[in-house]
């Protein structure tokens, strides 16, 4: 057993306190990883307000560090490799053997259920059970044992606290662009909400995709004064009411891609008119349980308009985080320009500064 610190959720409060856990050795086809930095997504909220996830509980899922134990029967690392941790698959079924993990049929229990698959946890103080293996990780701790495979090798040449994100949030908005739609240059792309995702999509779709036209939308201006600095030709506040006239004038032929990254399905309805011939919506956003889009199925079909959902941007992490990181190095994904950083004892700050939206990306630092 290992003494670390966690950011604990505990039964009846939002607030995460941070506590002296105890962490076991990582299992056969484990690795313990000393957390350098984890960012905080969007997702982590949800866990904490679905009542999906069980308490107490140790959250986070984009953490970045340094391997500090290997488990038995683990391969392609050792004890001080450089590693960004994503979500976490069984490797084993058809989607993990396509190379498609985020379809992985195991995705749910493995990422959201708060133990191991079969149950257990990392994670005790004084033999009562706190959950673990969110996302494969629980990164909000100085600590944390992940299964080998949703750990990617990463060099030395973009900062290690930087690198968490990459394994959730900036991989799904690029990789939206850049793998499930497969965005064309000179194409346009209009971009919903413009917070960790979206921005990352613009990037992406602007600058690794060249589109021609990249519209974001989103409610807060200063949110929209950032899309144009990272790559947004056009911007449009999402309650204006002539928004459809607003995107008319910039794409009379109707929009390419749209890419939906706020769960907000009014929005996306009255976005639906406006796509072009053979052009694809992309489902990014978390959607809850029951959700339904009304859709002109007239319109959808006779013009070979498609609706996608799509999960983690289509990534398989071990090749795509590698790649993102190489455009991040040749400055074609700034998302620096996302992030603030906290010490790991203001994570409730961080976390209430992401929910207002004044910051778009936190990272909090482990000590
Ligand atoms: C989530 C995104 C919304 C659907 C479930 C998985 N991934 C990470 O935050
Ligand atoms: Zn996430």
């Amino acid at each position: 057993m290992k003494t670390v610190k966690s950011a604990v959720l505990r039964p009846k409060t939002n607030r995460f306190s941070i506590e002296q856990l105890q962490m076991e050795a990582p299992r056969a086809g484990e690795v313990l990883v000393k957390v350098v930095a984890s960012g905080i997504c969007h997702t982590d909220m949800v866990l904490r307000d679905a009542g999906i996830a069980p308490r107490p509980i140790v959250l986070g899922h984009e953490g970045s560090g340094i391997v500090e134990q290997v488990g038995e029967g683990v391969e392609g690392f050792g004890v001080g490799d450089r590693v960004a941790i994503s979500f976490a698959s069984c490797g084993s079924c058809p989607s993990c053997e396509k190379h498609a993990p985020g379809y992985c049929e195991q995705f749910f229990p493995l990422n959201f259920f708060g133990a191991r698959a079969d149950g257990s946890c990392s994670l005790s103080k004084n033999g009562e059970t706190i959950h673990s293996h969110v996302f494969g990780q629980s990164s909000f701790s100085t600590h944390a044992v992940c299964s080998a495979g949703n750990l990617v090798r990463v060099d030395d040449s973009v900062p290690l606290e930087l690198v968490g994100p990459f394994g959730c949030g900036f991989q799904t908005g690029a990789g939206a662009v850049l793998n499930s739609l497969k965005v064309a240059a000179g194409a346009s792309v209009m971009v919903l909400g413009a917070g960790a995702v979206g921005l990352a999509a613009v990037m992406a779709a602007a600058y690794i995709a060249e589109a021609g036209t990249v519209i974001a939308v989103d409610l807060q201006p200063g949110r929209l004064e950032l899309a144009r600095t990272v790559g947004a030709s056009d911007t449009i506040i999402g309650s204006d009411e002539d928004l459809a006239d607003q995107v008319a004038g910039i794409c009379p032929r109707g929009v390419d891609y749209i890419i939906d990254t706020t769960g907000y399905l009014p929005l996306v309805e009255s976005c639906l008119p406006l796509m072009a011939s053979q052009g694809v919506l992309g489902l990014v956003a978390s959607y809850p349980p029951g959700a339904n889009l009304s859709v002109d199925v007239l319109h959808l079909f006779s013009g070979g308009r498609r609706i996608q959902g799509v999960m983690e941007g289509d990534s398989d992490i071990h090749t795509f985080i590698p790649a993102l990181l190489e455009y991040h190095k040749q400055g074609r994904f700034p998302v620096d320009k996302l992030v603030k950083y906290y010490d790991f004892i203001d994570i409730n700050s961080a976390i209430d500064d992401s929910e207002s939206g004044d910051t778009i990306k936190a990272i909090v630092r482990m000590p």
